[in-house]
C-alpha cells in the first residue's frame, strides 16, 4: 500500500520525524528554498499536513493542495490555521490538547511564584554576594490569600486555577458564560471588573480573532501597580505595547511572559526592566509532554488514513460530514 502524502511544515524531534516518515511519505517543505513552487510542483500530492499552531495554513495555501484532507497541528493553539476556511474545503484540522496542559499550568505558576517571591533577583543577590555585603533581602507577600484572576477557563485555565487553589489562592476567573468548575470559583463576566478585583491575572485564553488584544491598557491598570500578570497563552491575546507601558510607569507591578509578539525576537524594552520574568515560548516544553503531543499529532493522521475519525478534531462537524460520506 502506498504510503498518504503528508506535507511537513516544520521538523519535529528525531524521535517523531521517524515515525512519521514510517507511516507516511513526507514532504518536508521547509527544505525547499522556494516553498510556493514547491507547493506549485507537489501540492496535487499532498493529502495531510502535519503541522504546528503558530505556523500559517491560510486559504490560499490550501488552494494549493486540491487533495488535502486533514491539517494535523503539533500544539493545544492553531491559530496559525484558517479553520473556518479549512471546514469550508472539507479539511479536517486536530491539534493536541489536554496532554500538555498540567506543564503549561505549572509554568503559569512558575512565573508567578518567581515574580511575587523574586527569584531571579534574590538568586542574584546570593550569587554576587550582596547578601553577605548588604544584608537581609526585602520582604513579599504571602501568596496564600491571594485574589487570582484567570482569563479564560479552557483546559489550561482550569490546572492554573487547581494549583493556585492548592496554594490556598482564592479563584476567579472571566469566561463568556460560567463554566463547570470546583466549588467557590467566582465567575466574573466582565473582564475588567476580574482585573480590578485580582491580584493576580492568568491570561489562558485561546487566540483568536475574538480575543486579539482581550487583555486591554484598562485591564492592566484595574490590575495596578501591586498586580501582577502572567501570560502563557499567545502574544497576540495581550496589547503587548501598553504591557510594556504599564510595566516602564509603574501603572502594572509585574508580569510573568512566555509569548512575545514577533518571537523569538523579542521588543529590547522587555530587556531593560526588572519587574519581568520571561521565559521563551516553553509551557510545554517538558519531554513528557513533548512526547505524548508528537504521538498525538501521528496518531490523529493514522486514524484518519485508517478510515477512524481523529482523536482530537478542532472541526468536529467535517469529521462527521466525512464520515457519513464514507458510510453512504
Ligand atoms: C507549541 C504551543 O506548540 O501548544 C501550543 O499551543 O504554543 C506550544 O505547545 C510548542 O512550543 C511547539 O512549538
Amino acid at each position: 500500500m502506498p504510503k498518504p502524502e503528508v506535507l511537513q511544515l516544520r521538523p519535529y524531534s528525531e524521535h517523531d520525524n521517524a515515525e512519521l516518515e514510517r507511516h507516511f511519505e513526507l514532504f518536508r517543505i521547509f527544505e525547499a528554498e522556494d516553498s510556493s513552487s514547491y507547493l506549485a510542483q507537489y501540492g496535487g500530492r499532498i493529502r495531510a499536513i502535519a503541522g504546528r499552531g503558530d505556523l500559517i495554513v491560510d486559504r490560499q495555501m490550501m488552494a494549493a493542495m486540491p487533495n488535502l484532507e486533514i491539517i494535523s497541528v503539533f500544539g493545544a493553539g492553531y491559530d496559525g490555521i484558517d479553520v473556518e476556511a479549512a471546514s469550508e474545503a472539507g479539511i479536517i484540522v486536530t491539534n493536541t490538547p489536554d496532554v500538555l496542559s498540567g506543564d503549561v499550568a505549572d509554568l503559569a505558576v512558575a512565573l508567578f511564584m518567581g515574580l511575587t517571591r523574586d527569584i531571579v533577583s534574590a538568586h542574584d543577590y546570593v550569587r554576587s554576594g550582596d547578601w553577605s555585603r548588604r544584608g537581609p533581602y526585602r520582604l513579599f507577600r504571602r501568596i496564600a490569600g491571594q485574589r487570582a484572576g484567570i482569563v479564560g477557563l479552557g483546559r489550561i485555565g482550569l490546572e492554573i486555577g487547581r494549583r493556585l487553589h492548592a496554594l490556598g489562592m482564592e479563584i476567579s476567573y472571566w469566561s463568556r458564560m460560567a463554566k463547570d468548575c470546583p466549588e467557590g470559583w467566582n465567575w466574573v463576566g466582565d473582564q475588567h471588573q476580574l482585573a480590578s478585583e485580582s491580584q493576580a491575572l492568568f491570561v489562558a485564553l485561546a487566540a483568536n480573532e475574538d480575543t486579539y488584544q482581550f487583555v486591554d491598557r484598562r485591564m492592566m491598570e484595574a490590575l495596578g501597580p501591586d498586580g501582577v500578570l502572567v501570560n502563557i497563552s499567545r502574544a497576540m491575546t495581550v496589547d503587548e505595547e501598553a504591557l510594556l507601558d504599564s510595566l516602564e510607569n509603574g501603572k502594572l507591578g509585574g508580569a510573568g511572559i512566555d509569548v512575545f509578539k514577533g518571537e523569538p525576537n523579542v521588543d529590547p524594552r522587555f530587556h531593560r526592566l526588572e519587574n519581568v520574568i520571561m521565559h521563551p515560548h516553553h509551557g510545554s516544553g517538558t519531554i513528557e509532554s513533548r512526547k505524548e503531543m508528537g504521538e498525538l499529532v501521528i496518531t490523529n493522521l493514522k486514524a484518519h488514513f485508517q478510515g477512524q475519525s481523529p482523536l482530537t478534531p478542532v472541526n468536529r462537524e467535517v469529521v462527521g460530514l466525512r464520515a457519513s460520506q464514507r458510510a453512504e
